[in-house]
């Protein structure tokens, strides 16, 4: 998709947002600022497990419990998106997610990316956010996992 073609998608997807909030007040943010979670809900990896040997070319796939996956910029309750984090520490739980090469979007809402590392000792950790990226209140995210490519 082109870089104008997605610009296009998330204006709509915002003002498609922005509509839905104004239609339904419910749907504004907890006292937080941040969207509330869930009572039991989870996100976990069902590919790759922790200590697992992996080919520098894998597919990460996750899954979550008691919230539904939403693209970016859809406003929508007990919904997110997917952030695979490589190597790295989750940030401020009230700031959004970067995206930069260790903070990995899944935008559209999938549940599987394929990733690619160096071989060596390698850490993965899921965190959901929100429409603006920003992780739920509590944050729902999983266990830092450890894998090994080789
Ligand atoms: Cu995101």
């Amino acid at each position: 998709m082109s870089v104008l073609r997605s610009a296009r998608r998330l204006a709509a997807l915002s003002a498609a947002a922005a509509l839905l909030a104004a239609a339904h007040p419910a749907l504004a943010q907890s006292g937080s600022g941040r969207q509330p979670a869930p009572k039991g809900a989870e996100v976990y990896f069902h590919y790759p497990l922790d200590g697992l040997r992996v080919p520098e070319r894998f597919t990460v796939r996750m899954g979550l419990k008691e919230m539904g996956l939403a693209p970016a910029g859809t406003e929508w309750p007990n919904t997110g998106h997917h952030h695979l984090l490589i190597n790295t520490e989750p940030g401020p739980p009230d700031q959004p997610i970067p995206a930069d090469y260790n903070n990995i979007h899944l935008g559209n809402g999938q549940s599987e990316v394929v990733v690619t590392l160096p071989k060596g000792r390698h850490t993965l950790q899921l965190l959901l956010g929100d429409h603006n990226h920003v992780p739920h209140d509590p944050p729902v995210m999983s266990r830092k996992i450890t894998i090994y490519v080789r």
